[in-house]
């Protein structure tokens, strides 16, 4: 389905070219003027949708019925999801039984990253039958539930593949959507990629032990940030020196004792 886009006008329209999710320069969304969109393309991606909500919401119903809490991480490659789960998975209480579903298009060298530490890990890559896709969609998540063992699951991580564009347009079925935010990337992403940042309830803004040393302007960032998601909670956080993550470990007892999991908070 990684040709297949859904606008933020609520159509769907389909890739021009590969450009669309490859994170060389998504900035150059290309000349659309020539684009064909006759009615049975918008039938044909209607329904390509359709079949991927109706499967998020299998998903959901397959969640909620283990009494799992599903989160969906998204970022571009390289701002952190990995190093942030990889001290959660460290850090929460025993009591919190975690499972990860880890979308790479290629390898399983993030999910070496997060075995050791008892969770369940299934590796997804999106190279071996989804095409090499640049983003996880919901038929994808389906194909991993039968590795995890939900039953004794509360809280499932959900990498999704780095990009900032495609992931936020896939329903895969998580009850929360989560951006890890890199300052490396710059203050402007929030007005480049607004979809991604609006789709979002919690952005973790990473690798601030970095801070002195770039001339990343942090107000500036939040303050973008705001203008195209006022709603966002927002925590300032570094996977290296694990500042800020205590409050994102209280984000999660929380979603997860809303979900009705109060064993997650001993
Ligand atoms: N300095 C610093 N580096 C970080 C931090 N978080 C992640 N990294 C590094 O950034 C790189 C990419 O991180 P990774 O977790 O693989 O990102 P992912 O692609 O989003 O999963 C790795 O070299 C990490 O060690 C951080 O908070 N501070
Ligand atoms: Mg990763």
């Amino acid at each position: 389905m990684g040709r297949f886009h859904r606008h933020q006008d609520g159509t769907d329209q389909d890739h021009h070219d590969d450009q669309h999710c490859d994170q060389g320069d998504q900035d150059d969304q290309g000349d659309m003027s020539g684009y064909q969109t006759g009615p049975e393309r918008v039938v044909v991606l209607e329904r390509i949708f359709g079949e991927n909500d109706r499967l998020a919401a299998a998903n959901r119903s397959t969640f909620d019925a283990a009494s799992v809490t599903a989160i969906n991480m998204m970022s571009s490659p390289g701002a952190g999801k990995t190093a942030i789960l990889r001290q959660t998975l460290a850090s929460l209480p025993d009591t919190t039984r975690v499972a990860v579903i880890e979308g790479d298009i290629e390898t399983s060298l993030d999910a070496e990253r997060l075995a050791g530490f008892g969770a369940q890990i299934a590796l997804l890559n999106t190279a071996s039958g989804f095409g090499g896709e640049c983003h996880l969609d919901a038929p994808m998540v389906a194909s991993a539930l039968p590795r995890l063992d939900l039953a004794t699951v509360d809280l499932l991580f959900i990498e999704n593949v780095g990009n900032l564009v495609c992931p936020a347009e896939f329903d895969v079925g998580a009850h929360h959507r989560v951006m890890v935010y890199s300052i490396t990337e710059g203050e402007e992403k929030p007005l480049k990629y607004p979809v991604m940042f609006r789709s979002v309830e919690l952005v973790l803004v990473n690798k601030l032990d970095l801070l002195p040393h770039l001339d990343f302007d942090l107000p500036l960032f939040l303050r973008n940030l705001a203008s195209v998601n006022p709603a966002a909670t927002v925590l300032q956080v570094s996977a290296r020196s694990t500042e800020g993550l205590d409050l994102w470990y209280e984000w999660l007892v929380e979603v997860g004792q809303r979900n009705g999991r109060a064993a997650m908070l001993r």
